[in-house]
C-alpha cells in the first residue's frame, strides 16, 4: 500500500539507545516491505561530513547536510530514519524546515545521562571525563533537549520492542 514519505529523527544522548530503537525500527518497517534509509553517525561522519569536527559550527553544518540529504530521500518515497545526537534545538528546527514540518517526526530518546554514561559502550564518557575528549555531549558540551517531541522514550523504562510497537502506532496514523 502507498505510504508518505517521513523523516524519522531520533536525538538524544551518546548511549541513550537511539541506534539500537533505530535499527530495530528499520527491520520493523522492512518487515512491511516499507523502504527505508537509516542515516546515522557510521554512515554519514566517515564519508559525507569526514571533515566536521564536534564544535557548535561544524554540529550545524552535519544536521543541515543531513537534512538536505534526508531531503532528497523523502523525493525518491523512502521512509527515511535518522539517529545523531543534534543536541542544538536550533539545529533540529531548521532539519525540521529544510525537510517540511509534516515530514518530520521528532523522538527524543531521554536516557538519563547517568545510564548512557554506565554504558559508556564506546569508553568515550571515561575519556571524557578525563579530559581526553573535548565538547563531548553531556560532560563538556550541551544537549538541549526537545520542548514538544512527538515522542519521548526512556530505555531505562521501556525496552527495544516496546519502543518500536509505540513509534510504529504514531508514523501509521503520519504514513
Ligand atoms: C559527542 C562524539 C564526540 C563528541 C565523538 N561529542 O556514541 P557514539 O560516539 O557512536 O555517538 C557519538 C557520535 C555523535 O555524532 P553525531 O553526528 O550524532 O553528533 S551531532 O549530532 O552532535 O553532530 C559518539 C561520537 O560521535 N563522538 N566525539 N565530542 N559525540
Amino acid at each position: 500500500k502507498k505510504h508518505k514519505s517521513l523523516l524519522i529523527w531520533f536525538t538524544g544522548l551518546s548511549g541513550s539507545g537511539k541506534s539500537t530503537i533505530a535499527d530495530a525500527l528499520e527491520n520493523a518497517l522492512f518487515q512491511r516491505e516499507i523502504h527505508t534509509y537509516l542515516l546515522d553517525g557510521d554512515n554519514v561522519r566517515k564519508g559525507l561530513n569526514n571533515n566536521l569536527s564536534f564544535s557548535e559550527e561544524d554540529r550545524a553544518e552535519n544536521i543541515r547536510r543531513i537534512a538536505e540529504v534526508a531531503h532528497l530521500m523523502l523525493d525518491a518515497g523512502l521512509i527515511v530514519i535518522a539517529s545523531f545526537i543534534s543536541p542544538f534545538r536550533e539545529d533540529r528546527e531548521n532539519a525540521k524546515r529544510i525537510v517540511g514540518y509534516t515530514n518530520f517526526v521528532e523522538i527524543f530518546v531521554n536516557t538519563p545521562i547517568e545510564e548512557c554514561e554506565r554504558r559508556d559502550v564506546k569508553g568515550l564518557y571515561a575519556k571524557a571525563r578525563a579530559g581526553e575528549i573535548e565538547n563531548f555531549t553531556g560532560v563538556n558540551a550541551p544537549y538541549e533537549p526537545p520542548m514538544a517531541p512527538d515522542l519521548e522514550i526512556d530505555t531505562t523504562l521501556i525496552s527495544v520492542a516496546e519502543a518500536v510497537g509505540l513509534i510504529m502506532k504514531f508514523i501509521d496514523k503520519r504514513m
